[in-house]
């Protein structure tokens, strides 16, 4: 495929408006061999319905236990000489973790994807196998309600929690792990194929009554043909497969769980829709496999930039996960054999078999499971959180400054201010363009001078001239990723023209990459020295992106070091860039700060280096819908910290569609505002009123609410739980709820949003799933759920997101507009309390310096509101960190200074008011313990008590003169 680089630039540029997605750039699985021979497996398999019988067997001779491990060899009984190890593990957390690997074959499988994605060998629990002639057992647990079976013959596993079946992995006989063999083999017949033993594929061809295939008696199983073996063809690419096929494929079934979620990222519903039997939504299965999609399709299975291999199963009984643990090209089939039951197959390219059961029960309980393998979100800094404008490009320095004046001059607030690729001179990252960007320092630090950042663009591909620093030291170290032969340097293109990847894989990339981004050095390597510590990094393109590659990606044959072909470590490749950036942000000042790095590729672990989006969006309102179930599913994915690109990547949204679009990118884990450089500019400030005012408003809502958002940032970051949270998430057990993925809660902290996603909107319908009063953010007005859930039709006017508090909850706001979060840092809190039907509430507060480490050395405060009623109510500040043995509190953690120095430079932050909602009665008097009254107003209403909806009574309690960092009692007396 020969194109001169400018003419495929320009191709690319002019191409956004013109079509959608090309999908014949991308595979479907049919032009995929080891899809295609997965799938057609599972057509043999349901064909021969119930006379299909694995051909994989424990070898009973070789079982051996130990107190937690079980081990034992798989032989398949079409290839008698290959030999399979196997192990099932059980952690002490209950989660199972089954491996199986081909031993002593012509190659080796890779098995490296765990180092990367586990933060670290999970402990094991102390269990007593049972080993039984056809099977063996063990059960764990606290009240040993858990347990696990693998029949022997044929290897099934099985995890059953109260004694019934909730995870069946092989039970449909789809394992197969394609060993390696030479070119000639399937040409011989094996040689016992015709002295057939018991398991021999004669005697089980005659046992099933399956018609005995006459040149290949294993093509029952495999099928008749080197379908795709040895070398691959897609459209100008071949793929050399030296290897030739190693693929791997397993069925898991859920016999009780009738609904999944997981595997981001794809753009469709937080429910994952069926991709095969008679109702199947999609023909293609769901695809993991990191890809540059250019204006991907808004409902579609098809792979996207990310690729979480997490699957949750759900039902009104339990939740409980898979993680399937490969760092390959992974296609994931989903159908409901029944009404009850969920049937996935999972068809990987490459790797071990490494799948982790997690028992859940609760959706909680699974969040925790798995931030214990693959850690919690990184706890990132406060600014972030704020709001980020970005475009591709702001073009030059005094370009930024304009930009940033234009937002204070119609005092709008923003944290970040972003620089795509043509700040780079000829897009060698790290390089500035000195024509636009004289004095980077001064507008660096101009732009911080009052807590702003800006954030720069830095791609992995790498413009290949020895004038380029970066390249010219990447190459002299060898550390360049390497074409299929195995030497030199693998030379593709990207905006940099001719480029070179840099090997990440590769230990000695490590210091280096972190050794750029020192902004002094006393070697004479090259340091990025026009930079400041207020700087931070997009990593944008890491899939990896390549112009000329097949799927625009890299070859699967180039080969990283050890010797791995890119097919083996291609999902990972992206986040071991994340989090080496990451790593480089850390270590260039003393003390640490926390990083803020952007990545658009990721797998599991990428939480713990940053944040990702989802790529690029189309400016119409389907991707704006789109958009939600993506980051939902991301979050239950572990990858909480993610947002859209608000306004759309691609097109010129109107001023209607751009306001929806910061209401749902202000509530948000990662709020930042994008667009092609194509595009017509659309900062906030050039929008007429009342656009202009709208968007001011919703931004200032998000700073409002920003207490809410780091107290959630904080709990994702300590035990996993995710910072959006879906019905299913909150409700468990609520049927109605399971396919929502239109409204969610933000945090633990009981705001319900549901941000409008079409045009002409003027109200929605609201679902609430429990017995409780809701009440309208904006109007206060109350609604009222039920036990069995209640849709309510709550107002959407243009200038409002709809928005409630659940009563229960206190929520902390900050109420003051001010132009960045640093500048909010000493501002008060407002506290609304929405009561629950039985007049209480509870909520909470976490607060640190918001940039540094020294939070896990206890320097942070963490509140705990309560509200409760006996003869009046009472409003309780407890100190929730210093309660002992508090298990969201860091585990590392094991003192509490209630004192800290973080505590001491915020102890004159007041409550400045509290805000009652749903109060049955006008008080008396409201005073706090120490006896010092209070001043306050009541407006009658609806209370929370009771059958009555409309607008609610609303207590303000002015100036209780009390502090955040104090324990304090407010006395309503009635
Ligand atoms: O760097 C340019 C863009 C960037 O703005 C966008 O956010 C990325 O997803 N980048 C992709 C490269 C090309 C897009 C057509």
């Amino acid at each position: 495929m020969r194109l001169s680089i400018s003419g495929l630039l320009l191709s690319i540029a002019l191409l956004p408006f013109v079509f959608a997605v090309k999908s014949q750039d991308f595979k479907t699985c049919s032009d995929s061999g080891f899809c295609r021979r997965g799938r057609a497996l599972a057509a043999r398999a349901d064909a021969a319905g119930s006379s299909w019988k694995s051909p994989y067997s424990i070898d009973p001779a070789s079982i051996s236990t130990d107190t937690s491990v079980f081990f034992a060899s798989v032989r398949s009984s079409l290839y008698p000489e290959i030999k399979f190890s196997f192990e099932a593990r059980i952690h002490e957390d209950g989660v199972a973790r089954i491996r199986m690997d081909e031993v002593g074959g012509l190659r080796k499988r890779y098995d490296e994807a765990a180092a990367w994605a586990l933060i670290e060998e999970p402990r094991r629990a102390k269990i007593n196998w049972v080993v039984g002639k056809m099977d063996t057992r063990v059960q764990y647990g606290h009240k040993k309600e858990m347990e696990l079976k693998i029949y022997h013959n044929p290897l099934k596993i099985v995890y059953l929690r109260g004694g019934r079946e909730e995870i069946v992995i092989n039970g449909d006989g789809l394992l197969h792990m394609e060993h390696f063999r030479t070119k000639q083999e399937i040409l011989e017949q094996p040689d016992d194929a015709n002295n057939a033993s018991d398991e021999s594929p004669e005697a089980f061809i005659e046992n099933t009554e399956q018609k005995p295939f006459e040149a290949n008696p294993r093509a029952w199983f495999e099928g008749e043909s080197e379908d795709g073996w040895w070398s691959e063809q897609f459209r100008t690419w071949t793929d050399s497969k030296p290897k030739g096929p190693e693929s791997l494929s397993l069925d898991i079934v859920f016999p009780r769980h009738n609904v999944v979620y997981g595997i981001p990222e794809h753009a469709t519903r937080l429910a994952l829709p069926t991709t095969t039997g008679p109702d199947a939504v999609y023909s293609e299965p769901y695809r993991l496999y990191n890809l540059d999609v250019f204006e991907y399709l808004a409902d579609s299975p098809m792979a996207l930039y990310g690729a979480i291999p997490l699957l949750h199963a759900h039902s009104t009984d339990s939740t409980i996960g898979i993680f399937d643990l490969i760092a390959s090209e992974t296609w994931v089939d989903i159908s409901h054999p029944t009404a009850k039951s969920t049937k996935t197959h999972w068809i990987s390219e490459s790797g071990i078999l490494d799948v982790f059961l997690l028992p859940g029960p609760t959706p909680n309980d699974v969040f925790e499971q798995y931030a214990k393998l693959t850690g919690p979100s990184a706890l990132p800094p406060e600014w972030s959180l704020g709001y980020h404008q970005c475009r591709w490009n702001y073009i030059s320095s005094e370009d930024v400054k304009t930009v940033a004046q234009r937002f204070d001059e119609d005092d709008i607030p923003f944290d970040v201010i972003w620089l795509d690729i043509e700040y780079a001179e000829d897009h060698k990252y790290f390089i500035w363009k000195k024509s636009e960007f004289p004095d980077p320092i001064q507008m660096i630090s101009d732009i911080a001078s009052v807590g702003r950042k800006m954030v720069a663009i830095i791609d992995p591909h790498l413009k290949r001239v020895s004038s380029y620093p970066v390249y010219a030291e990447a190459s002299e170290k060898g550390i360049l990723i390497k074409p299929a032969s195995g030497s030199g340097e693998f030379e593709g293109w990207c905006w940099s023209g001719s480029s070179s990847w840099v090997d990440f894989f590769h230990p000695d990339s490590w210091p280096w990459w972190i050794s750029l981004f020192q902004p002094k050095g006393n070697d004479k390597t090259w340091h990025w020295t026009d930079s400041t510590e207020d700087i931070f990094i997009w990593n944008d393109m890491n899939e990896p992106s390549v112009f000329n590659g097949p799927e625009i990606t890299l070859i699967k044959d180039a080969i990283h070091c050890g010797g791995w072909e890119h097919r083996d470590v291609h999902n990972i490749n992206g986040m071991l860039f994340h989090n080496i950036t990451s790593k480089a942000l850390i270590s260039r000042s003393a003390p640490s700060k926390r990083p803020f790095v952007l990545s658009r590729s990721f797998y599991a672990g990428s939480q713990r280096f940053g944040a990702i989006w989802t790529g690029d969006n189309m400016g119409t309102w389907e991707h704006m819908a789109v958009g939600i179930p993506m980051v939902l599913s991301n979050g239950i994915a572990g990858m909480t910290f993610s947002g859209a690109d608000v306004g759309g990547f691609f097109g010129n949204p109107d001023s209607e569609m751009l306001v929806r679009w910061y209401q749902a990118g202000a509530f948000a884990p990662f709020f930042r505002a994008h667009a092609h450089i194509d595009t017509k500019r659309r900062e906030p400030f050039l929008l007429d009123e009342p656009y202009k005012s709208i968007v001011r408003s919703i931004l200032r809502l998000r700073y409002t609410l920003l207490p809410v958002w780091y107290t959630a940032f904080r709990e994702a970051s300590v035990r996993g739980i995710p910072i959006l949270r879906p019905h299913y998430v909150m409700f468990p057990k609520d049927v109605n709820g399971f396919t929502i993925d239109d409204q969610y809660f933000l945090g633990g902290s009981g705001l319900l949003v549901k941000p409008v996603t079409q045009p002409g909107i003027n109200e929605v319908q609201i679902y609430l799933a429990d017995n409780q009063p809701y009440y309208n953010y904006y109007t206060f007005d109350l609604y009222r759920g039920a036990e069995s859930g209640r849709h309510v039709t709550v107002p959407a006017p243009l200038d409002t997101v709809p928005l409630l508090y659940r009563g229960g909850s206190i929520v902390p706001t900050r109420e003051r507009p001010r132009r960045a979060t640093r500048l909010m840092k000493h501002d008060p809190i407002t506290l609304h309390v929405a009561l629950d039907k039985s007049n209480s509430a509870k909520g909470e507060l976490y607060l640190d310096d918001g940039e540094t480490y020294a939070n896990l050395q206890g320097d942070f405060i963490w509140r705990e509101f309560t509200a409760s009623t006996s003869k009046g109510t009472r409003i309780i500040s407890k100190d929730l960190a210093s309660i002992p043995g508090n298990k969201a509190v860091d585990a590392e953690l094991t003192t509490y200074i209630p004192s800290n120095t973080f505590a001491q430079s915020v102890k004159d932050v007041r409550i400045e008011r509290i805000v009652v909602l749903g109060l049955s009665k006008k008080p008396r008097q409201i005073k706090l313990d120490n006896g010092r009254i209070l001043d306050w107003s009541f407006e009658d209403g609806v209370s929370a008590v009771g059958k009555k909806e409309g607008t609610t009574s609303v207590l303000t309690i002015k100036d209780p003169a009390v502090k955040i960092t104090q324990d304090w009692v407010v006395n309503i007396e009635e």
